[in-house]
């Protein structure tokens, strides 16, 4: 049968389970994205979650599938979060971050795109998802599906920035036609280089991702001034995606929320294992545990100056977590106005 063919039927079964957007592209290595990751490994500008263990993991598709041909890419899209002004007890969870978890409805859309093209193309694919060396953003501008932004996002036109990107890598060649971003479609526009926080964005359509507030919220250990940098975003961040003119039209549908866009913090840190196993650890916060988010919760306290929620650090003051502890001491330092060195 030929590819067009397959590639229609591919198109009409993604249609058919409910994905939004599907696009296609061949799974040459993406040579043209070397000098970029030198650069940022030489220039401190990623983060330890892009280390992979070469340089050639990031490039080739081959070392996933040695007969990958091609990549079907898809999105999931979901909605900006409208940030209220908050009070000294709330924290936010970024857009997309308070639903179900992306990776687990990319996941299943996966699963039966691989299960249709076994059995009637006896094509086979592998997933990926966020979770491979190779970058979803640069798979996903292949295929044609969108551009990427000053702010890093793949954007598309009409979901914006607010989609989450997963592949099947398969070993047929659908005879794609590869997209290739021209230029970067936002002129002279710096509104998200200018309200970042951090000063995370680079300009050029990358950014330092150390200093990102999404990185601080996820990583381990927070130095004092990350601490301080994380504000009140309790997992993630996506002030670059509400500030984004481009993103102003978007209506993605809007889903069942499991835990509160605007989270309110002493609820977060007397949570039981059961009502967080049941909430946040189905979301894509959910990966990074309890503790982390507690952590995150405590920090957003000590950054309200707000001195009346002193008593509330006090009560987990002698916790037997080490980071909750020592994150506690800081909060509470900061809210009395002295500054640890
Ligand atoms: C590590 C990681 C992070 C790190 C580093 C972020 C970063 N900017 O790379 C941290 C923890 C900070 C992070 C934050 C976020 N992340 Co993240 N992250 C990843 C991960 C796992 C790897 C990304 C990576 O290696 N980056 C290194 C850089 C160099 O590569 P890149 O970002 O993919 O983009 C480059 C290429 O695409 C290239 N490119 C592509 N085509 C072309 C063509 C030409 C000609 C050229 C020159 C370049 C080029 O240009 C880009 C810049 O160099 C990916 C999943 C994956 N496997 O791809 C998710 C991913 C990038 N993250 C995602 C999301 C949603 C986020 C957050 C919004 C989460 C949040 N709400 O907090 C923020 C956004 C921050 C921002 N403004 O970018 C989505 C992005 C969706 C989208 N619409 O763009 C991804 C794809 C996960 C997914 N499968 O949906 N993330
Ligand atoms: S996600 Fe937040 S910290 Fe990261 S680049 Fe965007 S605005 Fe800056
Ligand atoms: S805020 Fe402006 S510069 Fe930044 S991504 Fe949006 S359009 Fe581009």
């Amino acid at each position: 049968m030929k590819a067009k063919v397959i590639t229609e039927n591919i198109m009409k079964f993604c249609d058919s389970i409910g994905i939004k957007a599907v696009g296609f592209a061949g799974a040459k290595p993406f040579n043209y994205l070397e000098d970029d990751y030198h650069y940022r490994q030489e220039h401190h500008l990623d983060c330890p979650f892009e280390v992979r263990d070469s340089l050639a993991d990031l490039i080739d598709p081959k070392r996933i599938k040695a007969d990958g041909k091609s990549f079907i890419c898809i999105l999931e899209p979901h909605q900006p979060y409208s940030r209220t002004k908050s009070s000294s007890g709330t924290g936010h969870m970024a857009s997309g971050t308070a639903s179900i978890d992306y990776h687990t409805i990319l996941d299943e859309h996966l699963e039966k795109l691989q299960l249709f093209l076994e059995e009637n193309y006896n094509i086979h694919g592998v997933k990926l998802c966020d979770t491979s060396p190779l970058s979803d953003r640069a798979i996903a501008v292949r295929a044609g599906l969108g551009v990427l932004r000053r702010n890093n996002m793949f954007y598309h036109k009409t979901m914006g920035s607010y989609v989450n990107i997963a592949s099947l890598l398969i070993d047929y060649d659908l005879e794609a036609r590869d997209y290739v971003m021209e230029a970067m479609p936002c002129g002279t526009c710096q509104i998200c280089k200018v309200t970042c926080p951090t000063k995370a964005i680079i300009g050029d359509g990358t950014i330092n991702s150390r200093r990102c507030i999404s990185y601080m919220t996820q990583k381990k250990e927070l130095s004092e001034a990350e601490s301080k940098m994380i504000g009140r975003m309790i997992y993630g961040c996506d002030i670059c995606q509400l500030r984004c003119p481009a993103n102003n039209k978007v209506q993605n549908p809007s889903v069942e929320l499991l835990v509160d866009k605007d989270v309110n913090l002493i609820n977060l840190l007397n949570i039981d294992q059961a009502t967080f196993n049941a909430t946040y650890k189905k979301t894509a916060s959910g990966w990074r545990g309890k503790r982390t988010l507690q952590r995150n919760a405590i920090a957003a306290i000590g950054n309200s100056g707000d001195a009346g929620m002193m008593d509330i650090l006090k009560n987990y003051e002698h916790d037997d977590r080490s980071i909750i502890h020592s994150e506690v001491q800081r909060a509470i330092k900061r809210l009395e106005n002295i500054e640890v060195k």
